[in-house]
């Protein structure tokens, strides 16, 4: 089993002040070489409707490659993720101050020239359609560089709540923000809560930067992970499931 992170009323304190919280070294060398693996059985599963998702991007490198930018919707096909969601879930409820529910969970690739993320709201994805409170935990598998596009996180605008559904932040939003880079070594955990403004830059180096992420609610907000799912599937399905007649845009 993997080890449970618990969180200090210091570290708790923090991230209500800033949005986020860096835990360092949660997870030891032996729990991340498990998690590596369990990254590349993923990469390795077929491409099937009905299955994990699969979301393809072009490198940006000039050469056209097609690279996998992120995989979705991973627990329930992989034993080792759903115990990682599972062990998560309790650092997310001493944060929550209740029990948490799994909302959604993802293994962002970003490989050799692999986009980066324009700043944003997580909850400006649709989110607050399911309940008006989330917190993401990232686990760096790979080392996290300003190179290779780590996360960059801007202390304390998140309790200015959400800007706006379904767009970036524009340069008005973010006056005053100040975009801190927050590189990771594997086995670093990042806590951030849905309203705290976030960006990465592109991977213009020559290995791949895993990150993976799981996203809980209050367990008393509702369990909304399938109608989540099945709601995203309508409108910006995995890549296998898509009509070729359909253009889709990625727009959070
Ligand atoms: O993995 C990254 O570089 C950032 C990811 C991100 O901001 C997101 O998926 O919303």
């Amino acid at each position: 089993m993997l080890s449970t992170p618990v969180l200090s009323d210091e570290q708790i304190d923090t991230f209500k002040n800033d949005g986020y919280l860096v835990l360092r070294q949660a997870f030891d060398a032996e729990e991340m070489t498990r998690i590596e693996t369990w990254a590349r059985e993923l990469v390795a599963l077929p491409e099937e409707t009905g299955k994990h998702w699969v979301y393809h991007e072009k490198s940006l490198k000039g050469d056209d490659a097609d690279l996998i930018s992120r995989i979705e919707n991973i627990a329930p096909f992989h034993d080792g993720f759903a115990e990682l969601s599972s062990v998560l879930k309790a650092p997310v409820a001493q944060l929550l101050g209740e029990k948490s529910a799994l909302f959604k969970e993802k293994v962002n690739f970003k490989m050799p020239g692999g986009d980066g993320f324009k700043p944003h709201q997580d909850s400006q994805a649709g989110w607050d359609e399911y309940a008006d409170f989330f917190i993401s935990v990232l686990v760096s598998i790979d080392e996290a560089t300003e190179e290779n596009g780590c996360l960059q996180m801007c202390g304390g605008h998140h309790q200015r709540g959400l800007f706006k559904s379904w767009e970036p932040l524009t340069d008005e939003d973010m006056a005053g923000m100040d975009f801190v880079l927050c590189p990771t070594e594997p086995g670093d955990v990042v806590f951030f809560d849905c309203f705290a403004p976030h960006a990465s830059e592109p991977n213009m180096t020559e290995s791949t930067r895993r990150i993976y992420y799981a996203t809980y609610n209050r367990a008393s907000a509702g369990d909304h992970m399938a109608q989540y799912y099945a709601d995203k599937h309508k409108s910006f399905p995995p890549d296998i499931d898509r009509d070729p007649a359909k253009e889709y845009v990625f727009r959070v």
